[in-house]
């Protein structure tokens, strides 16, 4: 595999119908999701962007996603659903388990989990982590940016992540940049169709059986206060059944929480 990709040799591997057939490769930008968002009039669905280095990365809450160039993937997908506000959850679960499903086909044993909603975790280590956006329009419907980043050939990381992150290479999985483009895009657009035609509920079965966090005890952050319980369910629309230490049950949503195991890093 080609260790120096580029749009031709990209172009040329990626077997699909919609996703990277606009494809914009950087070798160095801000972030790939402030790009798309600045630029989204020029794009259409399915239009990628990578960066070999991302020097202002994001992530959620607005937590930083740390550069490593040329080792790690930074990328992201324009997607223009054509179908209701509420959905932007919902795909970013699905692109998740594309992606884990992605990096299994490197190595069927991996131990792999989702942490809901978005954190891709080998051994309670996070290898990869996503950004979902939405764009509104005057029509009720959202365009959406997801923002993928995934450790692929790190030795090592900053002193502020190293005993919470991994890579591919840490987990002895040898394979390139490009290798791990070409599989998630190809997976990520599988998914999508299927999304598209037969919503979540086709998907929420295989989430939670790679969901780590599901009756576990958490600790549940977000800008006001702190709370400990436990998950019970993922629901239907891809929200959190949370139960805290009083017994009551609440609903918990991606772009309010931080979900931190109660002792571990996770
Ligand atoms: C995320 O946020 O996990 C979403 C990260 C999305 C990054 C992609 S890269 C392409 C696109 N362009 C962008 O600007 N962003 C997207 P969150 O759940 O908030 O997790 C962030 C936390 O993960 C940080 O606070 C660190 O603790 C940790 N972290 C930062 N960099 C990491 C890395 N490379 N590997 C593992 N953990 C990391």
């Amino acid at each position: 595999m080609n260790k120096n990709y580029n749009q031709i040799y990209l172009k040329n591997k990626i077997n699909t119908k919609i996703i990277g057939k606009e494809l914009i490769i950087f070798d160095e930008i801000g972030s790939t999701n402030d790009f798309l968002k600045q630029n989204i009039d020029k794009y259409s669905e399915g239009a990628v962007v990578i960066a070999k280095s991302q020097t202002q990365g994001r992530g959620r809450l607005g937590n930083t996603w740390e550069n490593s160039p040329n080792e790690s993937l930074f990328m992201s997908i324009l997607l223009k659903p054509n179908i209701k506000i509420d959905s932007l959850l919902r795909i970013s679960l699905v692109c998740s388990l594309s992606i884990l499903k992605a990096l299994k086909k490197l190595n069927a044993n991996m131990d792999i989990k989702i942490k809901w909603p978005n954190d891709i975790l080998i051994e309670e280590k996070k290898i990869c982590g996503i950004l979902a956006e939405c764009i509104s329009k005057n029509s009720g419907h959202e365009d959406l940016i997801l923002g993928i980043g995934i450790n692929v050939n790190n030795k090592t990381f900053p002193n502020s992540i190293s005993e919470k992150a991994t890579s591919l290479f840490i987990e002895n999985v040898h394979t390139t940049i490009s290798d791990v483009i070409v599989l998630t895009l190809e997976q990520i657009e599988k998914d999508y169709f299927t999304y598209l035609q037969n919503k979540f509920l086709f998907f929420i079965d295989e989430y939670k059986k790679y969901c780590c966090n599901i009756n576990k005890k958490v600790k549940i952050i977000n800008s006001l206060s702190q709370k400990y319980g436990e998950i019970i369910d993922i629901n239907e629309d891809g929200t959190l059944l949370f139960k805290d230490e009083s017994g009551q049950l609440s609903t918990l949503f991606s772009s309010e929480v931080s979900v931190r195991g109660e002792f571990g890093y996770i």
